[in-house]
């Protein structure tokens, strides 16, 4: 069995104030002739279908087609999907029964009463049944109510108790659909900065993938870098389109997964994604910045760093002259370096989190409980989704 992996659409997301719908349309579009060139007997988006909790009229136009697109092939592939931390599970949920007969799954939420478990999709192949364990994004208090006091203390406790209530038989094939913050061990997963992901690891959202490695697969969201966790068969799939210059290096894919009989091991393919515009850094001289300029990669979004040591006028006109979507346009050399130098002292940008535990140890004198650290990184999520708009 063929899968198709990905995640992490993001759709409405804007970089500075350009709207991407273009490039997320044309990334999507790709997605769409690839899944009729190679037919895939699944495809699996695991979270943040949306930048935003409450998306915009055109994101979900966008997302709306994409789904006709995936239901137009014929015969279906079946379609998997999961909510994710950006995702309001009402708004993504408005239309699941009606989407089910077109063979597109849809779980917002993990189980809320006694006798609810996770989804579960079985799809065949020519070695028998695969189940598809669909767990949307899960915090603590979404299920605590559903097992004995004390048992639910942290995001790890919570996946391990939700994992262990489906009595999952491991003889068979099992894949798994998660949007977590994975862990292994002490390992440091790679973060990029459209992530927003205030705690590393060791902080109180990480998960450990001993929770999940039974599995025959697991397919992640919420790292927006493709990687392994711990385990080959752990896996984000990461972004299909770079949303920040921090993954300017990243070679955005599908991640085409294929499993055979039990115990076989899993192989990857990875299928290009090629954007309409690349996220990228420029630095230098600001003659040679401007050197740089093709037809081709005018349009990029880039961050630019000149590096000039003399007074330059009015470079961002310059540079928009030639380059149409500008992300920033820093100065650096020795006299903003000594500037640099001489208030970094004082200077230093901590992340929300940190700021606020360098602050309540200051007025309490203590450190934060792992609870209130927990309703703190609630508050700051909340209102980083909010701000963005
Ligand atoms: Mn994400």
């Amino acid at each position: 069995m063929r899968i198709f992996h990905i995640s992490d659409l993001h759709i409405g997301k804007q970089l500075h104030f350009y709207n991407m719908k273009d490039d997320q349309l044309a990334i999507l579009g790709q997605i769409i002739d690839k899944a009729k060139e190679l037919r895939p007997d699944a495809i699996i988006i695991a979270g943040d279908i949306y930048d935003k909790s409450v998306p915009s009229a055109e994101s979900y136009m966008i997302f709306n087609q994409f789904l006709n697109d995936l239901s137009d092939i014929k015969p279906d592939i079946p379609v998997l999907i999961i909510a994710g931390n950006h995702d309001s599970a009402e708004r993504l949920d408005y239309a699941s029964a009606f989407l089910e007969k077109d063979n597109i799954f849809v779980s917002v939420q993990p189980p809320y009463i006694e006798d609810e478990y996770l989804k579960k999709i079985v799809l065949k192949d020519e070695y028998g049944d695969v189940n598809f364990y669909m767990l949307p994004f899960t915090k603590p208090g979404y299920v605590r109510h559903l097992f004995e006091e004390g048992v639910i203390t942290s995001y790890d406790s919570a996946i391990k108790a939700l994992i262990d209530r489906e009595n999952i038989d491991y003889s068979k094939r099992n894949v798994l659909i998660s949007h977590q913050f994975y862990v292994s061990g002490d390992a440091s997963p790679e973060i990029c900065d459209s992530e927003q992901v205030y705690i590393t690891v060791g902080g109180i959202d990480s998960v450990d993938i001993d929770r999940i490695k039974d599995f025959d697969y697991v397919a992640l969201g919420h790292l927006h870098g493709a990687q392994s966790i711990g385990m080959k068969h752990i896996r984000y799939s990461g972004t299909p389109l770079k949303y920040s210059v921090s993954e300017e290096k990243h070679a955005k894919a599908i991640t085409m997964v294929t499993i055979k009989d039990k115990g076989t091991e899993i192989t990857f393919d990875k299928i290009p994604l090629y954007s309409l515009r690349d996220v990228r850094s420029e630095r230098g001289l600001l003659s040679d910045i401007i050197s740089r300029a093709t037809d081709e990669n005018r349009h990029d979004y880039v961050s630019i760093t000149i590096t000039d040591e003399d007074e330059i006028y009015k470079p961002k006109d310059q540079l928009e002259e030639h380059y149409d979507h500008i992300l920033e346009v820093k100065v650096e050399n020795s006299r903003t370096k000594a500037q640099l130098e001489a208030t970094d002292f004082e200077a230093t940008v901590l992340k929300p989190f940190e700021a606020f535990k360098q602050f309540y140890q200051e007025m309490q004198g203590a450190p934060m409980s792992s609870e209130e650290e927990s309703i703190m990184v609630d508050i700051i999520n909340k209102l980083q989704a909010e701000g963005e708009d």
